[in-house]
């Protein structure tokens, strides 16, 4: 779908009302999903003022850096968008709990409000490295149920493979800012409207093609790599002269979600494999709010998401901050590179 939305708009909160009309989805769910929708829209504003909003640089004070979870320095606008995710969602009913990139731990929803039967998690700005130098960064979300019975979540009630989402979703600050969404009935997307404030869907069904000539890697890591990333990727760039039989080119921008809104728009594969460094953990990048919910939009895409030895749905979490190894894009290229892993395993 092209310029249809210019003849007769269809906002983000129509096609959540006819998702719930068609029974795809209750009305607690469409508004867990316009509450992070709307504190997207805040995160975008935060961004977009850069150096004249004060929000560029490292979190901290006096000198003293600040130091996440995950053993990375926080900028101040990880700060902000977290803080803004947490408030949005606090007081709305829909939620039992949520957890972040940011937080330590899992966090029930306060008793001082009623508590719904959902589990947010996110990022809420992946890619932060990238902010002081104005590139698109963004915020990637997942959402889980509440186990039964549950009324007070902790950090294993979280632990539900990737096929359990409900929903999950992305919002790219870029040029333009852009939320794509599944609840399961395919990956769309709704491009914010900043005169009204209102995303609008753009792009009714988001497919990946099938076969690609691009990929996305950190090429520096190369001498760290195993041996079958180490020939998937030299048989990419061996080029139409070498066992593929054709040339590719590779894009690098270092924020997950440009570099997967990328592939789900014009294809490609995306890969943050083990490394010799980041094995000891598990991989870079986090399966639960990055690769669980980017593996989701894909597959509802059309394309395909492994570890490299299985499909990333199905990965069962043993904890909340759980690294993986990732790729992700053109299913037939996926496959590719996952049969390049099952040769060297079998071998
Ligand atoms: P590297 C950003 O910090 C991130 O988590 C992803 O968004 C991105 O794909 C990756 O790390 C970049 O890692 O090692 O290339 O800086």
């Amino acid at each position: 779908m092209t310029d249809a939305h210019r003849n007769d708009p269809v906002s983000l909160t129509r096609y959540l009302i006819e998702e719930q009309r068609a029974g795809r989805i209750g009305p607690d769910l469409r508004l867990l999903i316009e509450v992070v929708a709307r504190a997207c829209k805040r995160i975008s504003i935060a961004v977009g003022k850069g150096a004249l909003g004060g929000v560029l640089g490292d979190a901290g004070s006096a000198g003293q850096a600040s130091i996440n979870v995950q053993g990375e320095a926080q900028k101040k606008l990880d700060v902000l968008s977290n803080e803004i995710l947490m408030e949005a969602n606090a007081w709305g009913g829909h939620l039992a709990g949520l957890a972040s990139e940011e937080m330590d731990h899992s966090q029930p929803i306060s008793g001082d409000y009623p508590r719904g039967s959902y589990l947010l998690l996110f990022d809420p700005l992946d890619g932060s490295s990238n902010i002081d130098v104005n590139v698109s960064v963004g915020t990637i979300f997942s959402v889980l149920r509440c186990p039964e019975g549950v009324v007070t979540p902790t950090d294993a009630d979280y632990l539900q493979p990737g096929t359990a989402q409900v929903a999950a979703g992305y919002c790219v600050y870029g040029p333009q800012t852009t939320l794509v969404l599944t609840v399961g009935n395919g990956t769309h997307a709704f491009t914010l409207d900043r005169e009204i404030g209102s995303f609008t869907l753009t792009t009714r069904g988001m497919r990946i093609p099938e076969e690609t000539k691009e990929f996305a890697v950190n090429m520096s890591n190369q001498r760290f790599w195993e041996p079958p990333m180490q020939a998937y990727v030299g048989d990419l760039l061996k080029g139409k002269e070498g066992p593929r039989g054709k040339d590719f080119n590779m894009r690098w921008i270092a924020s997950m979600v440009a570099d997967v809104h990328r592939l789900l728009t014009r294809g490609g594969i995306f890969s943050y494999p083990l490394d010799s460094k980041c094995a000891p953990k598990g991989g870079k990048l986090r399966l639960m709010y990055e690769a669980n919910p980017m593996s989701f939009l894909v597959e509802q895409a059309g394309g395909a998401a492994s570890t490299g030895r299985q499909r990333m749905l199905e990965v069962q979490p043993t904890a909340l901050h759980q690294r993986v190894p990732v790729f992700l894009g053109s299913r037939h290229e996926v496959e590719t590179a996952v049969k390049y892993h099952a040769d060297h395993d079998a071998a």
